[in-house]
């Protein structure tokens, strides 16, 4: 079988998405995503004009030696915009030869480990009332593990929370717009959410907080202590990670469960957190981190020390990242936890699947491949349209981690 195409479908169906689609000559073609949340034509660029043509009339099922070709042959090597880039042509290669051996890709991957992906959704709320609710409706749905956010008094824009009644959607159309943050009120105020949380819910509900990398460590250590009473399932990103040893720091004066990893795009970004156990779940993602391919290796890593997965999945991974992610989930030993912000109901259109959620649960189906397409005619209805993620500054003007 020989690549004799690739090419790149960007669209925005409520949010931009860039997909790479690789053809053969055998008509079995395969799907990788290419997105990048407000980078997305530079990934499209580097496939285009690097990538692409080196593609062309390799073996499709050379899936080692193209990732490596990739990264090593590249020179330039990590990064996002690169890692994105080799995991669309690594995801694609996964899907077709899923399809070519007519399996579904957990088969590749060592086969089922579970029957299911405990997953967990977003709660928001503008205050605590508004977060309970938010809790409350997705409990209804009957979801399992729920993260909380919730709007923090004294600030106007706090992160995971939507503005006005649209779901939350961190990306938007135009230039960047700015929020402001306050480390001191969020440090006083979010104790009383999951305090309220637990009241109204009880002790069993998984609960989890993202933090979004806006602590100092020592800061985070203090959230970690304050929250113990209430046993999160994790608490996420608690202080920006180019410095693993920071989570030293937390760890000494916690034992608040840690996740992070979501804007890591290299094993080498966790390689300290995970040998040190620094970290109990690394959220890195196929679509950032490089692939399948990539991912099976880190979380390989990751379960020697006893570090569990908790793969980021928001909607600005495509569904072709959480088809991909379900597969690898359902297969490596060390699956912790895996994040389902549901898509639109036109993102769903424009990706028809085959997973879906049941009872707290995701589950991948069992096409061949990855069990995922894209309706090109419909996607062509919905151009892209730049946007960018939020910037934040703090109270005083200095500008801080968003
Ligand atoms: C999460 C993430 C998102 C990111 C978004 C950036 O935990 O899902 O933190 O909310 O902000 O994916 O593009
Ligand atoms: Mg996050």
């Amino acid at each position: 079988m020989k690549i004799t195409s690739a090419r790149l479908i960007v669209c925005s169906p409520d949010r931009n998405f860039v997909t790479l689609k690789i053809e053969t000559d055998e008509g079995i073609y395969g799907l990788g995503d290419a997105t990048l949340n407000g980078r997305e034509l530079a990934v499209a660029a580097y496939l285009e004009e690097h990538v692409i043509p080196c593609l062309i009339g390799r073996d499709p099922f050379a899936i080692e030696d193209i990732w490596q070709y990739l990264y090593r042959g590249a020179y330039w090597r990590r990064g996002p915009v690169t890692m994105t880039a080799i995991a669309a042509v690594d995801v694609a290669l996964w899907d077709i030869k899923g399809k070519a051996l007519n399996t579904p890709v957990y088969n590749l991957l060592g086969g089922k480990s579970r029957q299911g992906a405990l997953v967990y959704t977003h709660a928001n709320g503008a205050d605590i009332p508004g977060a309970i609710e938010s809790v409350r409706k997705h409990l209804e749905e009957g979801y399992l593990a729920i993260r909380v956010q919730c709007g923090v008094p004294g600030v106007s824009s706090s992160y995971g929370v939507p503005k006005g009644d649209k779901p939350y959607e961190p990306a938007e159309r135009g230039l960047p717009s700015e929020s402001l943050w306050s480390t001191e009120k969020y440090l006083n105020f979010v104790p009383q959410l999951f305090q309220a949380v637990r009241e109204e819910f009880g002790e069993d509900l998984h609960l989890l907080h993202d933090v979004h990398h806006r602590l100092t460590p020592i800061e985070a250590a203090r959230l970690g202590k304050a929250l113990e009473p209430y046993h999160l399932f994790w608490i996420e990103d608690p202080t920006p990670a180019e410095n693993q040893e920071a989570f030293r720091l937390i760890r000494q004066h916690t034992v608040a469960p840690i996740a992070t990893g979501e804007v890591f795009n290299s094993f080498w970004d966790a390689h300290d957190l995970i040998r040190n156990q620094w970290i109990d779940y690394i959220r890195m993602t196929i679509v950032h981190g490089g692939g399948i391919t990539a991912l099976k290796k880190a979380a390989d890593f990751a379960a020697v020390y006893q570090v569990k997965t908790g793969f980021h999945g928001a909607t600005d991974l495509s569904p072709v990242t959480m088809a991909a992610a379900l597969h690898l989930g359902l297969a490596i030993h060390n699956f912790g936890i895996q994040e389902h912000m549901p898509h639109s109901a036109l993102t769903d259109q424009v990706f028809p699947h085959a997973y879906r959620f049941e009872a707290g649960y995701m589950y991948p189906g069992d096409a061949p491949g990855l069990g995922v397409d894209i309706d090109e005619k419909l996607a062509a209805e919905y151009p892209y349209q730049r946007a960018y993620l939020p910037v934040a500054r703090k109270l005083d003007g200095t500008l801080t981690d968003w």
